[in-house]
């Protein structure tokens, strides 16, 4: 059987090759292709903001008010995990410089508090418990510190590169590491300068597969708003000329959309809290969003192609409040029930493309297999199913192995004796989830109206989305 799989998976990758699809430049390297997978994960705000119902602090807290007294980073993997998140992203050290693990680089940290003791380390129960769970960790390590009595001298560059060694050697390794672009004054009045490139490096040597996160990449990109929306025009290019980290990025609605002929492959993650602010705060407790905003805020970011860093913070107990949890449980349940049947999965397909083979592939849900036209513009393809259904959804993946490619597309049903549109979009990506008004039918067509290059999809698929937001 297994030799049956290997002859079968060579004959496949040949038939691919033979086919020769040239890649529309730039495309995505491999770990960027491994985050594209994940589509979900967990942010975690907790550290003294937590204690002081702020949202930033000053940098002159006294350690001993971080004292959650329910501490359980297992209930937050643990939740984490039913929700369909990939992994958990933490903030290490905010803006206050306040440190969740005994940092040498740093007298601000867990164990200048009373908290256990002062033996306390929240980035290694959390790694741990991360562990656990089977889902990946990653790190919001603040470059802006209002405590740290260097911050604002060229000295802090080397203590923010020795702190980022020492979490990566001793926690790691991280799927993703986050460097927020606020860059405000530290103890002193002082702003600092930093010095990216040598971050950047740095990460690199320690950890070559890293994700980096920052407005401008270098592995991925802000979606220029935090409230989960990634443009509908979604290309994963940036162009970063003339931008520096910490000095400047391409207006929020570029970053929002990307550069249609960007130079760099820096795609779009959306970072959202489930609550107004960042951190916990008691009187927001009834203010949780409902799985059907998370639900709305999921199409708009997965559904357009980028990721979604969702932020769940938990309360003084250090632990996810209950009215998280349930929202988050919520939000699972309507997204598993949304994409369960998937309509197109005994359709017929046919194509006026010169390329008949392989549209099975489309309806496979193996993300390694894919169709690839010949033709250019105006291909059409069209998913004929046993007996009419109702729907309101279609879901469509390029390879992006090969690059970005589609730039416009329209989605039609076949109503009465023709085919009426039903949906008009621009880019595909990693993945486009068109919703629409519900019909009932048994036929639909897609046509691809313009590419880079002939369009190369790995999936398609369609869906009765009941409570489409
Ligand atoms: C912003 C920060 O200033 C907020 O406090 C929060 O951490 C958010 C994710 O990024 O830039």
């Amino acid at each position: 059987m297994k030799k049956i799989i290997i002859v079968l998976s060579l004959l496949l990758s040949l038939q691919s090759k033979s086919q020769k699809i040239q890649p529309v430049y730039p495309v995505p390297t491999k770990q960027q292709l491994v985050w594209h997978e994940k589509e979900f994960y967990l942010f975690i705000h907790f550290g003294p903001n937590t204690f002081t119902d702020k949202e930033w602090g000053e940098g002159d807290e006294r350690p001993d008010i971080f004292n959650p007294t329910q501490l359980d980073c297992g209930q937050w993997a643990r939740v984490a995990k039913q929700a369909g998140a990939k992994g958990i992203i933490l903030t290490t050290k905010h803006h206050d410089g306040f440190s969740l693990w005994p940092s040498k680089y740093s007298t601000h940290t867990v164990r200048e508090s009373k908290w256990m003791n002062g033996k306390g380390n929240v980035v290694k129960a959390l790694s741990e418990a991360c562990k656990k769970e089977g889902i990946e960790m990653g790190v919001y390590l603040s470059p802006w510190d209002r405590n740290h009595p260097k911050y604002g001298t060229p000295e802090y560059n080397d203590i923010y590169i020795a702190t980022m060694k020492e979490l990566i050697q001793q926690y790691g390794p991280f799927f993703e590491f986050w460097w927020d672009g606020a860059n405000g004054e530290g103890p002193n009045g002082k702003k600092q300068v930093y010095d990216f490139r040598r971050f950047e490096n740095a990460v690199f040597k320690l950890q070559p597969n890293m994700i980096i996160f920052s407005d401008i990449g270098p592995s991925i990109r802000w979606c220029g708003n935090e409230k989960g929306f990634i443009g509908n025009t979604n290309w994963n290019l940036l162009d970063t000329a003339g931008f520096a980290r910490g000095l400047g990025a391409p207006h929020v609605d570029t970053l929002n959309q990307g550069n249609f002929n960007g130079k760099h492959w820096i795609p779009a993650e959306a970072d959202v809290s489930i609550r107004p602010g960042w951190f916990y705060h008691k009187e927001e407790d009834d203010k949780v969003k409902t799985p059907e905003t998370l639900f709305n805020i999921y199409l708009r970011s997965v559904g357009n192609g980028g990721n979604l860093l969702l932020n769940v913070p938990p309360d003084r107990r250090g632990l996810f409040h209950p009215n998280d949890s349930a929202a988050l449980m919520g939000f699972a349940r309507m997204r598993a029930e949304a994409f369960r049947t998937d309509l197109f999965v005994n359709a017929v397909i046919t194509t006026n493309d010169p390329q008949k083979k392989n549209l099975l592939n489309l309806t496979d849900k193996n993300i390694s297999s894919y169709w690839a036209a010949k033709s250019g513009n105006e291909v059409q393809l069209t998913f004929t199913i046993p007996g009419e259904q109702t729907l309101n959804a279609v879901s469509l993946e390029e390879m992006i192995d090969y690059g970005q490619r589609v730039i416009s597309f329209s989605i039609e049903y076949w109503h009465k004796d023709r085919f009426e549109k039903i949906f008009s979009g621009t880019t595909i990506g990693r993945k486009k989830i068109a919703s629409f008004s519900t019909i009932k039918t048994d036929r639909i067509r897609i046509t691809i109206h313009e590419t880079k290059a002939p369009v190369v999809l790995r999936s398609v698929g369609a869906y009765y989305i009941k409570t489409m937001p």
